[in-house]
């Protein structure tokens, strides 16, 4: 709890040297109690989730590993807009502590360098008009690590970009202090503030993309996002194209 001025928001830590993914725990202890802003962190994780069945690497005591529980009173279909607000967050908590100027990959990356540093992983539980709870999981690769041949190219970790070790609970409260002012700034004024801020650190906006949805694969250039935090993207032909959920990459 070094560091951490928040009101709610990891007052109540649930720590466990390791559970098979932070955001499993979380869903499970959500199921049972209110626990509002409870936060589940772990040394390691066994079966560390990414979107779509993917895989995250989450070898002990390297990175930050971690799920918060909240119940926001917004309607389901703006749930996206959390993980927008949670990237915004972790950006913020990475420039307070190291200075260095990360940059958000709509919709759930952090980069470093243009290299992938943290991935995020937003899940709920929801009927038509009401949400039961979100549970937003956030994982750093803080310190170093050995990460597997395939991802070698793509992830980084802040170690090796600030070239020093980091203290990972400090740059968890700040990462979290930063979460809470963004929430409350969204439940209070709408997604308008998590725009502002998350373009301060959009890369690939104005670019040529290609995005790769569930049902096909778009090319075009990013233009911007709307006022539901999708991504639009305008196609050869000028039709703008509005995505609800993807996997963005630079086209060469
Ligand atoms: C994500 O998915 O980026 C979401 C990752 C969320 C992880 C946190 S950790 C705490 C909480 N508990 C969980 O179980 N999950 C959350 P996606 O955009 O689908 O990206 C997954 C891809 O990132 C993988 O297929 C790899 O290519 C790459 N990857 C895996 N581990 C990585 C790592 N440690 N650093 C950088 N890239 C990684």
């Amino acid at each position: 709890k070094d560091g951490l001025n928040t009101e709610y928001i990891g007052r109540n830590i649930d720590y466990h040297e390791a559970v098979d993914s932070t955001n499993q725990t979380a869903k499970e202890m959500a199921e049972r109690e209110f626990a509002e802003g409870t936060v589940v962190v772990a040394e390691m994780q066994t079966a560390g989730k990414g979107r779509l069945g993917r895989k995250w690497n989450s070898p002990f005591g390297t990175g930050i590993w971690m799920s918060l529980i909240v119940r926001p009173p917004i309607a389901p279909p703006d749930a996206p807009k959390i993980t927008l607000l949670t990237a915004v967050a972790v950006a913020e908590g990475i420039v307070h502590e190291t200075g260095m100027k990360p940059g958000i990959k709509w919709p759930n990356d952090v980069l470093v360098n243009g290299k992938k540093v943290c991935g995020i992983l937003t899940e709920m539980k929801a009927d038509m008009d009401r949400i039961h709870y979100v549970v937003v999981g956030m994982g750093i690769n803080v310190n170093d690590q050995n990460f597997p041949e395939e991802i070698r190219e793509t992830a980084t970790s802040l170690q090796i970009e600030t070239g020093s070790r980091m203290n990972r609970a400090r740059i968890a409260a700040s990462i979290l202090n930063d979460w809470e002012k963004n929430y409350q700034n969204f439940l209070s004024q709408g997604f308008a503030p998590v725009k502002d801020g998350w373009k301060n650190y959009a890369v690939n906006l104005g670019k040529e993309v290609s995005v790769t949805t569930f049902k096909e694969t778009i090319s075009g250039r990013a233009m911007d996002i709307d006022e539901d935090g999708m991504l639009l993207v305008k196609d050869a032909t000028g039709k703008i194209h509005r995505i609800v959920a993807g996997d963005v990459s630079l086209r060469k």
